[in-house]
């Protein structure tokens, strides 16, 4: 497997269409849609922009349909939810399409829309994504992260090393490293894997998220590591669906 990492979406090299693709974004939005998926929601379409979400949702029954994101961290005025991962529980999200525009990590969704098969990955459902690219051990993955506005995010290279050291460790055909991305995650990775949320909380968006308040059940959530079995997975451009 040729495997690359990209930082951000503005990282990612213009026009190229990976195989695979898998986007992460730790804080929070990779995390909250493995919750809400695994927490039974219908489906969950990503926006950059919220205009056209709130044009697309309306096509939706409002009774079936909820919206959710945030900007600068803070929910979109006007939303249903922001975009906490423990919000997402059964209850609010059981059967519901969500419509869903955040900051970083959509924009990351959207550059790999065009991949031939796109994953989201979040430290709860690590070993359930990275289980199922062993499954297939595509000829080429491409993991993106999806940083803070361009800049690098030291929590999805977390991520990233999380699920680049699972395939190494249980790749059947080997791994072929494209790029030194890929190297400098899996360090992370070996340094903070028995602090997950300590790494969160050093990261410059774990201190952004501790600054507008308490949010230390998203941390929590966040940290959690291999406890979700979701593989949220791209069935249209730019709609994820549990797998
Ligand atoms: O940038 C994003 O996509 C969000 O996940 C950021 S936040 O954690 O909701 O602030």
């Amino acid at each position: 497997m040729e495997l690359s990492y990209f930082h951000s979406a503005r990282d990612f090299p213009k026009g190229f269409v990976p195989e695979y693709a898998v986007v992460t974004d730790v804080l929070r939005a990779t995390t909250t849609i493995s919750c809400a998926l695994e927490n039974g929601a219908e489906a969950i379409e990503t926006f950059a922009d919220v205009d056209n979400l709130i044009k697309r949702s309306q096509e939706w029954p409002s009774f079936s349909r909820l919206l959710l994101g945030e900007r600068g961290g803070k929910k979109i005025e006007g939303f249903d939810l922001g975009n906490s991962p423990v919000q997402v529980v059964p209850e609010i999200v059981k059967g519901k399409r969500l419509f869903m525009s955040t900051t970083n990590g959509t924009r990351s969704l959207h550059v790999v829309q065009t991949a031939g098969c796109l994953y989201t990955l979040a430290l709860p459902n690590r070993r359930a994504v990275a289980e199922k690219l062993l499954s297939v051990e595509p000829r080429q993955l491409c993991i993106v992260g999806s940083g803070w506005e361009g800049a690098y995010s030291l929590e999805d290279s977390l991520a990233a090393g999380a699920l680049i050291s699972f395939l190494l460790d249980h790749s059947s055909k080997g791994i072929h490293v494209v790029n030194d991305e890929v190297i400098a995650a899996l360090s992370i990775w070996k340094v903070w894997q028995n602090d997950l949320e300590g790494c969160l909380r050093k990261a410059t968006h774990g201190k952004r998220l501790e600054s507008l308040g308490n949010h230390d059940e998203d941390f929590k959530c966040c940290a959690r590591l291999d406890n979700l079995y979701v593989v949220p997975t791209q069935i249209e451009p730019g709609v994820l669906s549990a797998a």
